[in-house]
């Protein structure tokens, strides 16, 4: 039976991954943290197929301990501080997860388990201050986050293990993927959970930046890539992308279209507000605490190595993926918190 690992099991992607794997009939291995409040709600509905073991990329000991144990087939490393805005309050510990973790997991599998084949959930981010549009693997990156130096690091790393030591590492160079696992405060999950919030309480969303733009696709889709990344001949680095790109004023737009609120825009810059028109009410509210020391401003992936060299494509594209996530949070939200 192959054995596939994945690091990072409690993300939004780790558990639509193990889900995959498990119907693929893998052994799956996940690893968990200790936190003081439960954290594995979304893997709970599999819990019972699952091998969970304690660890913690930045904790070396545990990461060798395990991977020795295992001998995994496959390695999945998901685990990361994955919030950018986040980043720019804790920059120690965002290198040390992003960037230290990787380097960890593959010393790991160099000195335990060198058969395995390792994927690094890269990022656009990389790319931060675009210097090509769109982007591809041969684009320059231009990170201009702590979020995404450490996930620099992290790319690097495993480039340079799979050139020195034949290791088969690969980078899947993902742009945003949402679902209804999102994490609520990651803009597309804020933006439907706030909507469905609204509808009931009347308690407007307080929002940043509504004018950079993201190639935003669908989570599950984006697991079917990285298997098919593992699963490839050659170990190689792919943009994951829909091709598609469009701005946070835009999803407002969407969503509110899909929860039947006619949505107007007034004011400007931090006084802007989205309304209600039939109400008059503030749907939308600029809050400056939520804009970033420096932002990316325009990510639009080109995803044709994927779709050639792995026969992957999204399918999910924009209109969609809202329509997912707002129909989840319409039916599951109440006033008491998400189903
Ligand atoms: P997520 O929901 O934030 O999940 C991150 C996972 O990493 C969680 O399971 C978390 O565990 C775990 N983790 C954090 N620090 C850890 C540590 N020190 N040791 C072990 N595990 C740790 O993120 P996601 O959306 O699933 O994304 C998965 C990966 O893809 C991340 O590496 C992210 O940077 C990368 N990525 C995501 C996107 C995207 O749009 N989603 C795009 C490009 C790249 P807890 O549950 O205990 O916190
Ligand atoms: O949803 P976001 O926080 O995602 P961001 O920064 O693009 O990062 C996500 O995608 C990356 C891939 O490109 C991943 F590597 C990373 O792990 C993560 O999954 O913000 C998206 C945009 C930004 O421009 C931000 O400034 O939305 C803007 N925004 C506006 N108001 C907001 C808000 N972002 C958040 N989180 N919260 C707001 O209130």
């Amino acid at each position: 039976m192959i054995k596939s690992c994945i690091f990072g099991i409690t993300g939004q992607v780790g558990s639509y991954l193990a889900e995959k794997l498990l119907e693929q009939g893998h052994e799956v291995h996940g690893i968990v943290r200790r936190s003081s409040s439960f954290n594995r709600i979304r893997i709970e509905h599999i819990r019972n197929k699952l091998n969970l073991h304690y660890g913690d990329v930045t904790d070396a000991i545990s990461v060798n301990k395990i991977i020795n144990e295992i001998k995994p087939d496959y390695v999945y490393n998901l685990a990361a501080q994955s919030h950018v805005g986040i980043s720019f309050f804790t920059p120690l510990y965002t290198i040390t997860t992003d960037g230290i973790g990787p380097l960890n997991i593959l010393e790991a599998i160099l000195n335990h388990s060198p058969h395995s084949k390792y994927v690094q959930a890269s990022t656009s981010e990389l790319y931060g201050k675009v210097l090509e549009i769109p982007q591809t693997e041969k684009t320059p990156f231009n990170p201009v986050s702590p979020y995404a130096c450490a996930k620099l690091y992290g790319y690097f790393i495993t480039k340079s293990y799979r050139q020195a030591y034949n290791l088969f590492a690969c980078n899947s160079i993902c742009f945003n993927h949402e679902s209804p696992r999102r994490g609520d405060n990651f803009v597309t999950k804020k933006i439907t959970l706030g909507i469905a919030k609204w509808l009931q309480t009347g308690e407007h969303i307080r929002l940043g930046n509504l004018d950079s733009f993201r190639d935003w696709g669908y989570a599950p889709e984006f697991c079917d890539a990285m298997i098919k990344i593992i699963e490839h001949s050659e170990p190689d680095d792919f943009v994951i992308a829909t091709g598609e790109s469009h701005s946070i004023r835009e999803f407002v737009e969407e969503s509110c279209k899909y929860a039947n609120i006619d949505l107007v825009w007034k004011g400007s810059g931090i006084n802007e507000v989205g309304i209600d028109k039939k109400t008059n009410k503030n749907i939308i509210v600029i809050d400056p605490k939520f804009f970033r020391p420096s932002e990316v401003d325009l990510l639009l992936g080109d995803p044709a190595k994927a779709k050639t060299v792995l026969g992957w494509e999204s399918k999910v594209k924009f209109k969609e993926l809202v329509q997912i996530m707002m129909e989840y949070d319409l039916k599951n939200y109440t006033t008491k918190g998400i189903n």
